[in-house]
């Protein structure tokens, strides 16, 4: 089968609470490669970069804001299917509706602070990767 990469944070809360180890063993465990990993700490205008897609949205500023406001992990997971097996290990955005066993289940505080992203198509994934991760950044 195929190899795929998706576009993986672990998002500002969930490293403020220490648990990026926790989501990493998950990761691990799942079978994903981590192809690329580094922790940075986005400016409001990288946020906005990132969820342009969401710029029209009610809730862009609050979400901008958070994804600025503390240190986050950013990844490139390889697996067969990787976009969907990701979004399955996160869980539903919102915590509250999220399964039990999921990241978001887990180590989500809220809708906003839902301690994980996920890219959502192949396009989506494309453009997430490019915007963090160079090609040299992806050897392996
Ligand atoms: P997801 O693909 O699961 O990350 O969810 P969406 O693309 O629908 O939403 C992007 C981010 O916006 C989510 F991580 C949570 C946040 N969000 C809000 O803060 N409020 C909302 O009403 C909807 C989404």
């Amino acid at each position: 089968m195929t190899q795929e990469r998706t576009f993986a944070i672990i998002k500002p809360n969930a490293f403020t609470d220490g648990n990026a180890g926790k989501i990493l063993a998950r990761i691990y465990a799942e079978g994903f490669t981590v192809v690329g990993i580094k922790k940075l700490y986005m400016s409001k205008v990288e946020a906005e970069g990132f969820y342009a897609v969401h710029k029209e949205r009610p809730f862009f500023g609050e979400l901008t804001e958070f994804m600025a406001s503390g240190p986050c992990i950013v990844m490139v997971l390889e697996a067969e299917c990787a976009i969907k097996k990701w979004r399955d290990l996160m869980g539903a955005t919102n915590p509250a509706d999220a399964a039990e066993g999921t990241l978001r289940k887990e180590f989500g505080a809220s809708l906003g602070e839902n301690a994980t992203h996920g890219s959502d198509a192949p396009e989506t994934a494309a453009f997430e990767i490019g915007y963090f991760f160079s090609g040299l950044d992806l050897l392996m």
